[in-house]
């Protein structure tokens, strides 16, 4: 308040308000000026590089404008704010975004055509801001965009990592992995070195009586600094930009303890400053897998308690009663990675704010929903109780005293079961004792999610089946993903949205993605399908350049491009891919060349990380590159296959992808071991007639609940591309939205998994002999020493198979064949494109967040008047 300008003078500031520029010229001023004087260069040394500088600022000053007043507004109003809370934001780049969003790209465009640059040369010399692993990070990103679009108050928080995902480098068929410094010019991030919290960690907690009360005081340990980073979000045709605030650790009191260093102990204060400093250094890079490595711990409290304390100083500045946090406040766990916050607002409210225990529990779960993303057990969070001890010793108290008052409850509502109370309790009676941060994040929360239908039905009927007894069905519900229609479509693939615009009353269903089935009236114009077909093309010749330029392989863009892209997982069954690459393989090499003219060429686009540890994944890139090695310079297949690894898939490569696929994978095996239930699926018939789509005769498709969602199927169908897929996650509200005919479904049945594992350990386990083939012409030496693949072999042959690569082998290959039968027939192909595009409207992350806005937040939106 003493830092505002009294209201005299208050009129010479609205006298000189900034606008920022609004057509060619004054977009050429702004980029020269930064030139020039932000960047102290002239037209004599501007490269790409200072031409992306000099515009990410032009539109960063417009930016700003709208961003203070969204902020002055939203605090004027006072409403309720959503907080969402995510260890990873996977943003991609930033500028097209941002241009596209304040709608000024074209503008850009010319201008930068005037001042000697072409925008999609600048628009490339942007890194990408790579602060995830894969789904649940882009997920994060894709809902501040919608945030901001639907203009609901709301801030992201999370780390600044110093480096995010590391870059991937393919070296003799290997993947090395080559950290992605990322900050050295960042001109979408603000500093706040005015915004700092203290955080605490380590010491003992003490009990003091004052004025006959008596309270718990956490003293001693050592205290880390952290340090606000904002980066403005903005919504698209809107002036509402949001905020990211990211916090970035450092030693408190400086770059050095000065009274260390002046004792001579310089070592020792360079030492502590660097510790502080490792706490936000680096993206854990795995991806549904927690390894419960101390400096993790350390993260998460660094990140929750940071934002809390923002969070509670912001409510405290209107001076409201507690009672009201939860309607100023609504708190979004994305997965267990926060759950301490819900120990530090009670702590908070507790401790340091005197409020009576149950007085703070109500606040504090009426405050938070938690998102379940996964129910893969290795993914599951559980830290030892000894190491939260250690590192947070008063929030181990009280989650003690969580469970303690949950437990009671629970003995009261089921008197004769004693069991129950072991299986719900927050602490697990192992060796070691175990926090389970999943039924912590549960308890105190007021709602809990999962991410697709059938994940949110599987939830609540396996892992989580004891707290739906407990609590009521009320307390679980399902908010299936979705994906920002804006960076998906618009910005990836500007043409295609252009055409669509032509046909769906201009640009609107960029806002409200259900007009897309305004295309099905158009399906049967033939120069429309030409249209979208060239758009196709186009796409793919873009993608074919970057595959030369990047690996030296030439591709026929007029080929069938089959992509899978996610990260490399067992799971997610890459190899059940290249496997059934080099079936192919062996088929075409077995045919006589006028039999292989009658072939349907092919390219099969793999690209993803695999996380640095996980070696069974390593091997997988391994045996991709080494299988097109081999096939690449095969004179005998040609152009009918080729076979190619993208290096360091990340959010910008995938916008060159997804427009350029005919069909993309996504495979992951049906089932896991927490699936004996039988769900049924009322929309999916459990027989097909062979040619229309992808089943087979007889045999029903299944659910998958290894996958909880997966999003990048919304990203290909959107971008005009089929799936081939079981029916996993969000495959299966796609199939139903778009139609069975319009989707390659395969595989065994969930209720099958089970009894075929079983089977395969106890029973004499016969491989598919197609398989088996495979499986020879590799330990053949074909593709190299095979001792390099005899693992992946293993698992199949020896280890039982766990992902049933055998079991669907014959029904991905029959698959495929019947994928390139209907890409002969281009029209009918096209067709279902357009088909299935016209459904895709449900899955835009705006509907995702009107449904947790009204079902879970309690939040109305908050327009911002423009200039
Ligand atoms: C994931 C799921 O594996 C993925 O299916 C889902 O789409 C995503 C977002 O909800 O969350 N869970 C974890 S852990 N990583 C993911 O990508």
């Amino acid at each position: 308040v003493e830092a505002s300008i009294p209201e005299p003078q208050r009129e010479a500031w609205q006298r000189n308000q900034i606008t920022g520029f609004t057509d060619k010229d004054g977009f050429e001023k702004e980029v020269v000026r930064h030139v020039e004087t932000t960047l102290a260069r002239s037209m004599f040394n501007c490269d790409e590089i200072a031409a992306y500088s000099a515009t990410s600022l032009a539109f960063r000053d417009r930016l700003v404008t709208h961003w203070n007043k969204t902020q002055q507004r939203q605090t004027y109003r006072d409403t309720k704010r959503v907080y969402y809370l995510s260890l990873e934001f996977l943003m991609g780049r930033a500028l097209d975004n941002a241009m596209l969003n304040v709608g000024l790209k074209d503008i850009a465009k010319d201008g930068l055509s005037d001042l000697g640059f072409r925008i999609e040369d600048v628009i490339k010399q942007e890194h990408d801001a790579a602060l995830g692993n894969g789904g649940l990070g882009r997920l994060a990103a894709c809902f501040l965009d919608s945030l901001a679009t639907l203009n609901f108050p709301a801030w992201g928080y999370g780390l600044r990592y110093r480096y995010g995902i590391f870059k991937q480098e393919i070296i003799d068929g290997y993947q090395v992995e080559v950290p992605d410094y990322w900050l050295d010019f960042n001109p979408w991030e603000f500093p706040r070195h005015d915004v700092t919290v203290d955080i605490q960690f380590f010491g003992q907690v003490n009990k003091k009586t004052a004025d006959g009360k008596t309270v718990s005081v956490w003293e001693g340990g050592e205290i880390v600094q952290a340090v606000a980073y904002d980066v403005p979000i903005p919504g698209y045709d809107t002036p509402t930009t949001n905020n990211l605030r990211l916090w970035s650790s450092k030693a408190s009191g400086g770059e050095f303890d000065f009274q260390k260093f002046n004792s001579g102990d310089y070592e020792s204060s360079v030492a502590d400053q660097q510790r502080a400093e490792t706490i936000s250094a680096v993206l854990y890079p795995n991806d549904n897998l927690e390894r419960g490595k101390e400096l993790r711990l350390k993260q998460q409290y660094f990140w929750v308690a940071a934002s809390l304390y923002d969070i509670v100083r912001r409510f405290k500045k209107a001076k409201r009663p507690w009672r009201e946090f939860p309607d100023q406040v609504a708190i979004q766990l994305n997965d267990t990675h926060p759950t301490l916050a819900i120990v530090e607002l009670q702590r908070i409210l507790v401790d340091i704010e005197g409020l009576e225990w149950d007085v703070a529990w109500e606040i504090v779960t009426s405050t938070f929903g938690y998102t379940n993303h996964t129910v893969l057990p290795e993914a599951l969070e559980k830290w030892p109780v000894g190491l939260v001890q250690h590192l947070l010793p008063r929030h181990l108290q009280i989650i003690y005293d969580i469970n303690l008052y949950f437990l009671q409850t629970v003995e009261k509502a089921f008197p004769n079961d004693r069991d129950i109370l072991r299986r719900v309790s927050i602490i697990e009676e192992s060796q070691p004792k175990m926090v389970r941060m999943a039924f912590l994040a549960i308890v105190g929360s007021h709602k809990v999610n999962g991410v697709a239908e059938l994940h949110s039905d599987l939830i609540q009927t396996t892992i989580f089946k004891d707290f739906v007894a407990i609590y009521g069905p009320d307390k679980f519900t399902n908010v299936t993903n979705g994906i920002t229609p804006r960076r998906w479509l618009h910005q990836a693939n500007p043409r295609l949205s252009e055409l669509i615009a032509s046909k769906c009353g201009g640009y609107e269903f960029l806002k409200d993605l259900t007009l897309l089935s305004q295309l099905k009236q158009h399906v049967d114009d033939k120069q429309f399908r030409k249209e979208w077909a060239e758009i196709k093309y186009a796409n793919k010749v873009r993608l074919a350049k970057h595959i030369k330029d990047t690996t030296g392989v030439v591709v026929n863009p007029a080929a069938l491009f089959d992509v899978q892209v996610k990260r490399i997982h067992e799971y997610k069954r890459q190899q059940l891919n290249i496997f059934g690459v080099i079936h192919r393989y062996l088929t075409l090499k077995a045919m006589t060349p006028e039999e292989r003219k009658t072939q349907m060429p092919r390219v099969s686009i793999f690209g993803g990380k695999a996380a640095p540890g996980y070696w069974m994944a390593k091997q997988i890139i391994h045996l991709i590159n080494s299988v097109g090695a081999v096939v690449n310079k095969d004179d005998d297949v040609g152009d009918l296959l080729k076979v190619i690894f993208l290096e360091d898939y990340n959010v910008s490569k995938a916008e060159m992808i997804c427009p350029a696929s005919d069909i993309s994978e996504h495979i992951s095996t049906a089932g896991t071991e927490y699936v004996y239930l039988q769900l049924s699926i009322p929309f999916i018939s459990t027989s097909y007639s062979f040619v229309e789509n992808g089943g087979h005769d007889g045999e029903a498709v299944t659910d998958n609940s290894q996958r909880a969602s997966g999003t990048s199927n919304m990203k290909f169908v959107l971008n005009g591309g089929l799936i081939i897929g079981t029916l996993d996650g969000a495959n299966i509200e796609i199939t139903r939205e778009i139609g069975e005919s319009n989707i390659f479904l395969f595989g065994n049945l969930s209720e099958d998994v089970e009894d075929l594992r079983h089977s395969h350990t106890y029973g004499a386990h016969t491989i598919d002999p197609d398989l088996d083939k495979v499986f020879d012409e590799i330990e053949k030496g074909t593709f190299g020493t095979p001792h390099d693949f005899s693992a992946m072999i293993a698992a199949v042959r020896q280890h039982g198979d766990y992902y049933l690569v055998s079991d669907d082998f014959h029904s991905y290959i029959e698959t495929h064949h019947l994928v390139d039968k209907a890409y002969r027939n281009q029209d009918e192909w096209i067709a279902k494109c357009i088909r299935s595009v016209a459904c895709m409207g449900f899955f835009t992350s705006d509907r995702c967040i009107n449904e947790y806005a009204e079902e879970i937040w309690n939040v109305e939106p908050l327009v911002v008047e423009r200039n």
